[in-house]
């Protein structure tokens, strides 16, 4: 797990996220379905945007992106005690989204690229080590829901 002080960086630096959710989240969609075209083939609803310019302007992908980053935001906030936050999220996305932990992978991955981008300055070594510690837990833990959920993800 993770200590007080590497907990209290995730969150100060979701506090940062918070600032603008909406750009954070639309930045984030854009950046997971540009490095892997293949996620997006789970959303029926981003079915008509083909080009970044048309995910660019989509309100749609906007107001995913916020409700992404909202329930990150409640896992966050618990500090690890997240089993009741957690559990219809891995519920939903083993069984009706069928997401696998692979694509979880590559969010997180794009979650910690546009934080990086956004906030150079704020963003140095402990702090990016302790975001990585803290999505990486939520990772672990949706996995093996999954597995109580029957989905090998
Ligand atoms: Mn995801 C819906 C949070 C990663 C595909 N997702 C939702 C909802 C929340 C949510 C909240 C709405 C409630 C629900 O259906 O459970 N999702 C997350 C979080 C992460 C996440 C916190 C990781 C961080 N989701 C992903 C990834 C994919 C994905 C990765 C696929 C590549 N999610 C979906 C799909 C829906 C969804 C598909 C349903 C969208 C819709 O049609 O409205």
């Amino acid at each position: 797990g993770l200590n007080d002080q590497e907990w209290q960086q995730v969150l100060t630096m979701w506090g940062k996220v918070e600032s603008d959710l909406a750009g954070h989240g639309h930045a984030v969609l854009m950046r997971l379905f540009q490095d892997h075209p293949e996620t997006m083939d789970r959303f029926d609803k981003f079915r008509g945007l083909k080009t970044p310019d048309q995910m660019r302007g989509s309100e749609d992908m906007k107001k995913h992106g916020v409700t992404v980053l909202t329930q990150l935001g409640k896992i966050l906030k618990q500090k690890g005690h997240h089993e009741s936050e957690l559990k219809p999220l891995a519920q939903t996305h083993a069984t009706k989204h069928r997401v696998p932990v692979k694509y979880l992978e590559f969010i997180c991955e794009a979650i910690m690229k546009v934080i990086a981008e956004k906030h150079s300055a704020d963003f140095g070594a402990n702090c990016q080590a302790a975001m990585k510690k803290a999505l990486e837990l939520f990772r672990h833990d949706m996995a093996s829901k999954y597995k109580e959920f029957g989905f090998q993800g």
